[in-house]
């Protein structure tokens, strides 16, 4: 498979291997991303960061190359609130891809409308600081209203550490509330640590509280390297990801989170991601849940 090579930006891997773990039918990359092309969607003027063009047509090769079904694509902040990327996205896949979009509390209920008929079943709400200006909490909580009445959720991205400031704001959020990336763990700081033992007492509290458990690429220390005995790269974010598909296994998200934005140190194979599912979701009961029933359940209802 050939990606065409993008300048000025650590560039996805290439050429992904193709994956030894075999997915389930049906499954579904609940975590991607689609960027541009510049030249026909730019990227928003306040953006913190300009990534490499990752196109649909990239990403649905990609898709078909590991063995996924579908995509959830989710808007990164490098498009800001200009959605139209990923609606054009979602609208040329054929029924395969569904949305996660940004918007302001201007958005009217027509385009709300609109956005849901392209596939868009939930809102981002970002706190990670260097990513986003934050958006008052108050016009969230007015946005966070209009999208329940539609049947949406919305994803919330955030860093560990701001999990105890956050808590209430999340507490009263009236949808499902799906968590990037587990809250984004210090992985050095142990499973059963007090930082990682809140994040599960979140979700434990709060039955409408999803997690991803994805970017092991980015939560890991040790990265891609296997070594001997240990024959996996990434291995130090397993317990953390297995603990909480373990325990809240109706409640868990996987997603490749391709093309991987803002990576510094090394681009993920995404064929070797897809291989890191079954040290985290090692039965065959948990791997459908994770990949098929709860990513159907929360997006193809309707
Ligand atoms: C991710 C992670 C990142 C970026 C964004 O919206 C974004 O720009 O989500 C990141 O830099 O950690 O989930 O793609």
């Amino acid at each position: 498979m050939k990606f065409q090579k993008s300048l000025g930006w650590l560039d996805w891997c290439p050429e992904p291997s193709r994956p030894v773990f075999r997915l389930p039918d049906g499954a579904v990359d609940a975590h991607c991303h689609v960027f541009g092309p510049g030249d026909i969607f730019p990227y928003a003027p306040e953006r913190k960061y300009t990534p490499c063009d990752a196109s649909k047509e990239q990403l649905f090769t990609l898709r078909d190359h590991l063995g996924f079904a579908r995509n959830i694509i989710v808007q990164a902040t490098c498009h800001g609130t200009d959605n139209r990327a990923l609606v054009d996205a979602c609208r040329s896949s054929g029924g395969r891809a569904r949305g996660v979009a940004s918007v302001r509390r201007n958005v009217t209920d027509a385009e709300l409308r609109e956005l849901h008929t392209a596939g868009i079943r939930g809102v981002r709400f970002n706190f990670v600081r260097r990513l986003v200006d934050f958006t008052p909490k108050d016009e969230l909580q007015e946005i966070a209203h209009r999208v329940a009445e539609l049947g949406w959720h919305i994803v919330v991205y955030f860093e560990s550490v701001d999990l105890p400031e956050l808590w209430d704001f999340f507490s009263g959020l009236p949808t499902t509330v799906v968590v990037d990336h587990m809250g984004r763990p210090d992985v050095t700081k142990g499973v059963d640590g007090g930082e990682f033992e809140l994040f599960v007492r979140f979700m434990r509290e709060h039955e409408n509280v999803w997690s991803k458990v994805s970017c092991p690429e980015r939560l890991s220390v040790v990265g891609p390297r296997a070594v001997k005995g240990e024959a996996f790269p990434y291995r130090d974010v397993v317990p953390f990801a297995r603990r909480i598909i373990e325990t809240f296994p109706d409640r868990v998200l996987w997603g490749t989170d391709w093309p991987h934005p803002n990576l510094k140190d090394h681009m993920p194979d995404d064929g070797v991601l897809v291989d890191f599912i079954p040290h985290t979701a090692p039965t065959q009961e948990l791997q459908q849940k994770l990949l098929v029933d709860n990513p159907m359940r929360l997006y193809w209802r309707d």
